[in-house]
């Protein structure tokens, strides 16, 4: 659709002001949330990172990219969380340590309190201990946690192994995903779910939750 492509090039070209506007004709002409969100705005940065990969194009450039993407998102929240239903269960986000990226983790918050969830959100740069102490402190049932880098992703084993290590780990359920992540990885470090995009964590988080 004509539309959806012109945002994610302003995406690409980092023109956060075009990108919020583009977002909004798209709510406006009753384009789905979920289809201008995929199509639109992670249709963009998913060139943006190809672009980036291939040494076309710079951190600035991506850093631009992140801000158009947060212009587009801010419009799309209230969409995206706006069947709200009775809490279904507390759950304690955030990404990894050692890792800035926060966009996916964001969206999957967004997705999870529309859904009823209850979230507390730690923000990025995570220490595995303090995903622990906190989900075990607010009596939370689900962690989940995001990692876009290979080197940071093995940190999300820690918090698996901490949990075992204070015997948490049957009663808090883990839940990780980000772009290098895998099903087969999750099974590998012992996590007791994966989610590839951020609508199939909110389904196994609710699995996770009610076990
Ligand atoms: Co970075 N970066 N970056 N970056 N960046 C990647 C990840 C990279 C793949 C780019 C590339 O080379 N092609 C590459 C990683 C390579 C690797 O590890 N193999 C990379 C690199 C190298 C770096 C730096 C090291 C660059 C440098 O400094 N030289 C640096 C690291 C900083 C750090 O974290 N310590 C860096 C920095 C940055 C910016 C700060 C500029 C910016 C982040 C801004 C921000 O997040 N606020 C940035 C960006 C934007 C990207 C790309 C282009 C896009 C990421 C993104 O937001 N995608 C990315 C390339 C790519 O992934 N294609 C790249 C959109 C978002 C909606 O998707 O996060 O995948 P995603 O989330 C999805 C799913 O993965 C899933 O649901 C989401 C929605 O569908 N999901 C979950 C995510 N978390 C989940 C958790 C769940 C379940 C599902 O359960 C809890």
């Amino acid at each position: 659709m004509e539309l959806l492509n012109q945002i994610a090039t302003s995406l690409q070209e980092g023109d956060e002001v075009r990108v919020a506007e583009l977002t909004r004709q798209a709510v406006a002409t009753k384009i789905p949330a979920k289809q201008t969100l995929d199509d639109g705005l992670i249709a963009g940065m998913n060139v943006v990172g190809r672009l980036f990969r291939d040494h076309e194009i710079f951190l600035p450039d991506v850093l631009l990219a992140a801000r158009a993407m947060y212009a587009g998102l801010d419009v799309l929240r209230p969409l995206l969380a706006s069947e709200k239903v009775p809490t279904q269960g507390k759950v304690v986000i955030g990404t990894i340590q050692g890792d800035l990226h926060d966009i996916g983790k964001n969206l999957v918050g967004i997705m999870l309190r529309g859904a009823g969830f209850d979230v507390i959100d730690l923000g990025n740069d995570v220490a595995p201990e303090k995903f622990v102490e906190t989900a075990t402190r607010e009596n939370a049932q689900v962690i989940g946690m995001s990692a876009l880098l290979t080197t940071t992703m093995t940190g999300m084993q820690r918090v698996v192994e901490l949990l075992d290590a204070k015997g948490q780990r049957g009663r808090i359920k883990t839940i990780i995903g980000g772009a290098p992540v895998t099903a087969e990885y999750a099974r590998e470090i012992g996590a007791d779910g994966f989610g590839f995009d951020a609508a199939s964590a909110v389904e196994r988080v609710k699995e996770l939750a009610a076990q």
